[in-house]
């Protein structure tokens, strides 16, 4: 058994059984993603994303240490598979073994064949990063790393893009500038000579992501103008421009985060924007992917993008609902903490609610009969209170009404249930309201689910 398939199979069986990749944001709990490209494969929404290891401030290549890559996929966007590793530095032939330089990546399809991009530390020293492919017959591996790198490419951050006529292009940074080429057709390498994309703003860029929609090329790019990098755009009418800058389609980040980096993929009629941030582990070379949708008006303007937690997808009314990943949060009363301080998986509770305070969480699919009450894991140190489930905000409609007990403790999880006052169906935003004696902490909340149960249960 070779290497790769060791490494592969290994991976698979870890990853497989791995639950916390989540349909919220973050997508991925148990360990460190960033620079997510998303591709659609077969029916099926794939990430490749880097991944981040735990690195003393300035160990690593401008403080990152990134040694491998992983994909992760999904059909229905609320439940994720993690397939594993699909190439570690130890496997590159022309990389340096432990120079944990394995930065943003992409992957295209062509033929039947699946094309992974990474840049990587050449051992021969002849540029800060070169960019490497490996190559597999089915996007979650196993991969086959090239001998060599693509001449020609000085760079970081390699994406492909491929126009209507089968013309391959490969695009790079980072820097004052970005560059682009024809790729040939054996994707492996450069059909022209790297040309810089011109007209875009000054300053630092790098990530760019090239897509193409209702003939409009879309050149989306993070850019540092002054301090973090926020998310943005220029159009244009050829896959080498010239484009014309549009602005940003995200804000950056300004908690410390530096980076953010994002794809952009349409699945199933809706469009969505793959980033990064650093919520969990507040180390901004740590970072975790997410995702949210993403809109364009009538002229074909990326609309601006908020970053939920709340996220893509919708969730199962049957599924533990974390609705610490909220839609929306009442201004008091209400706050998210760490579950389990800085342990991973990482996970977040509704913090020791007050009266007054509630919690929308969108898109929860109930399956006709499936359902008849709700289920929700709480703790509390005080006299507890009551959980309202309403429909459709804090002023809908009435679901139910969970009275909650003291537990013991505060982190002593116990289960309360209450019927729901009449059956649900479809997809419904739900809002979850805390009642109880004013200016105390009532409970704290972990997850909410709906079950069905016999009616002597109740
Ligand atoms: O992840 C390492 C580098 O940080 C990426 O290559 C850049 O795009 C930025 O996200």
């Amino acid at each position: 058994m070779t290497k790769a398939i060791f490494l592969f199979l290994l991976a698979a069986v870890v990853g497989l059984f791995t639950s916390s990749v989540t349909a919220d944001n973050p997508l991925v709990t148990h360990m460190y993603t960033a620079d997510p490209t998303a591709r659609v494969f077969n029916g099926r929404l794939y990430i490749f994303p880097s991944t981040d290891i735990t690195c003393k401030e300035g160990f690593g290549n401008n403080g990152f240490r990134m040694p491998s890559y992983n994909v992760f996929s999904s059909q229905d966007l609320n439940r994720w598979t993690d397939h594993g590793l699909i190439v570690d530095q130890s496997e590159v032939p022309w990389g340096v073994k432990d120079g944990f330089g394995m930065w943003a990546p992409d992957v295209i399809e062509k033929g039947g064949k699946y094309y992974f991009y990474f840049p990587n530390i050449p051992t021969d020293k002849s540029a800060f990063r070169r960019i490497g492919v490996a190559t597999a017959d089915r996007p979650e591996g196993p991969y086959t790393v090239m001998e060599t790198y693509v001449e020609g490419i000085k760079g970081i951050d390699p994406n492909i893009f491929i126009d209507d006529d089968k013309q391959a292009y490969i695009y790079w940074g980072g820097g004052e500038e970005l560059f682009g080429a024809r790729l040939k057709d054996n994707m492996l390498e450069l059909a022209s000579k790297p040309q810089v994309i011109e007209k875009l703003p000054a300053k630092y860029k790098e990530g760019p992501f090239v897509f193409k929609r209702d003939n409009i090329y879309y050149f989306t790019f993070p850019h540092a103008p002054d301090g973090s990098e926020e998310l943005a755009y220029a159009t244009g009418t050829s896959p080498l421009g010239p484009f014309e800058y549009q602005g940003l389609f995200m804000e950056r980040w300004r908690d410390g985060q530096w980076t953010n980096h994002h794809s952009i993929v349409e699945y199933k009629n809706q469009w969505y924007v793959f980033y990064h941030h650093h919520q969990i582990s507040k180390n901004q070379h740590l970072r975790s992917m997410r995702a949210d949708y993403l809109f364009f008006d009538s002229a074909g303007r990326i609309q601006r993008v908020e970053p939920t937690l709340r996220g893509i997808g919708v969730a199962r009314a049957t599924s533990k609902i974390q609705i610490d990943r909220y839609s929306r949060l009442s201004d008091k009363h209400v706050k998210v903490s760490r579950r389990n301080d800085n342990d991973l998986p990482a996970a977040w509770i509704v913090d020791r609610v007050q009266s007054g305070g509630w919690v929308n969480y969108d898109r929860v699919d109930f399956a006709a009969g499936e359902a008849n009450a709700l289920e929700v894991s709480v703790a509390s140190k005080t006299l507890g209170g009551t959980l309202e489930l309403r429909l459709s905000g804090s002023e809908g409609e009435l679901l139910a009404e969970v009275p909650i007990d003291d537990t013991g403790d505060w982190d002593n999880w116990r289960l309360f249930s209450a019927p729901l006052k009449r059956q649900v169906t479809g997809v419904k935003n739900l809002s979850f309201l805390f009642k109880g004696p004013k200016n105390t902490a009532l409970f704290s909340v972990d997850w909410v689910r709906f079950k069905r149960v016999d009616a002597e249960a109740h």
